[in-house]
């Protein structure tokens, strides 16, 4: 039986927007989920919104107008993009957030999904972040995570908005593209060995970094959206790992099924972003809260990464 919840997801068009929909819609059903981005997509479905999340009254009118209980927040400006221009990054990042909490406060939205970051943390964690890490974010995008962070526990308390968050790694996927992220090589790199092109890495081959794939990020989502409240300890931020490796890893596990693939490496700006990460995340909290376990390896993200992109391009490579 559906769940009866209806689900307003901001920035629907993303990387995580895409996929994310279509599994809302999977649960909750076809009328269970809205769509809202400041670009409308190429087929654009009737159960999108045009909605930009700066302006506080076309989200409200959005929320009246269909009922809804659950907003999932994901429009954001990234980490590489963001520092390109740093104030418009945090005028935006930290405006979508303010309106959608006041918004939900107003209207009685019952539940709110707000994706943090790696990015939070910074220079003062060595290798591994475990969940009370201290957070310097060195990049203008993991200031405004952070905050936001900081925002969703004080609406919590003050308020008692149910709000719920993950620091997620980089995300891999077949289905969508990243947009301006330092992690995107990661899905660069699969699309550029499908199509039997040389990849070259903006990263040096040993910057070990935290990702996930898709599918355990969208089940990780979900599970923590559905935990039962008193099981939620952290209203801040939850950890969240799947597994590491560096761009050296991972052109590996790829030349396993691709051989003779080639990559090289010309670091540039987001090297220095990248080594302001951890390279390993614990996510014990979150196992312990919820119940939370990755399902894929990145031997099995790769093979699965590269039968579906091998349909998408429709090439045979063995
Ligand atoms: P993305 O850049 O691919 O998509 C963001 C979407 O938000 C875009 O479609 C964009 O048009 C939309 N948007 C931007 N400004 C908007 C506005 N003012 N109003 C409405 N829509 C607007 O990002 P993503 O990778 O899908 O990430 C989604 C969320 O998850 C972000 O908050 C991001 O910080 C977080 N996150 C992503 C990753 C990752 O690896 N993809 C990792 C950690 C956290
Ligand atoms: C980025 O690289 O900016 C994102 C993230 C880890 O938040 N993928």
């Amino acid at each position: 039986m559906m769940k009866s919840e209806r689900i307003l997801v901001i920035g629907s068009n993303g990387q995580i927007g895409s996929v994310l929909v279509e599994y809302l819609r999977g649960i909750y059903g076809e009328n269970g989920v809205v769509a809202s981005d400041l670009r409308e997509p190429d087929h654009k479905p009737d159960y999108f919104e045009k909605l930009d999340a700066t302006d506080a009254n076309g989200l409200a009118a959005i929320v009246k107008k269909h009922g809804i209980t659950q907003i999932y927040h994901l429009a954001a400006i990234l980490s590489a993009r963001g520092e390109q221009d740093p104030l418009n990054t945090w005028q935006i990042n930290m405006q979508t957030y303010f309106n959608v909490l006041e918004v939900a406060r107003e209207h009685g939205v019952r539940k709110i999904f707000y994706p943090s970051s790696i990015a939070v943390f910074g220079d003062h964690v060595d290798v591994t972040a475990d969940q009370y890490s201290y957070l310097d974010p060195a990049t203008v995008y993991g200031i405004s995570k952070a905050a936001g962070e900081n925002w969703s526990n004080y609406y919590f308390k003050r308020y008692g908005l149910d709000i719920r968050s993950l620091r997620y790694p980089g995300i891999i996927s077949y289905q969508s593209m990243p947009g301006g992220g330092t992690t995107d090589y990661a899905v660069d790199i699969y699309h550029k060995a499908v199509k039997g092109e040389h990849f070259e890495c903006f990263l040096k081959e040993d910057t070990t970094l935290p990702m996930i794939y898709m599918s355990d990020a969208m089940d990780a989502t979900v599970r923590l959206m559905e935990a039962s409240a008193d099981s939620i300890s952290i209203r801040t931020g939850y950890n969240l790992a799947g597994m590491s490796f560096s761009p050296k890893e991972i052109a590996a596990s790829i030349s396993k099924i691709i051989h003779g693939f080639e990559i090289s490496y010309k670091p540039d700006f987001r090297q220095a972003i990248a080594e302001s990460w951890p390279q390993h995340i614990d996510d014990t909290v979150a196992r312990k809260d919820w119940g939370w376990r990755p399902a894929y390896t990145l031997d099995k993200m790769t093979e699965e990464m590269i039968s579906e992109l091998q349909k998408k391009y429709k090439t045979v490579k063995a």
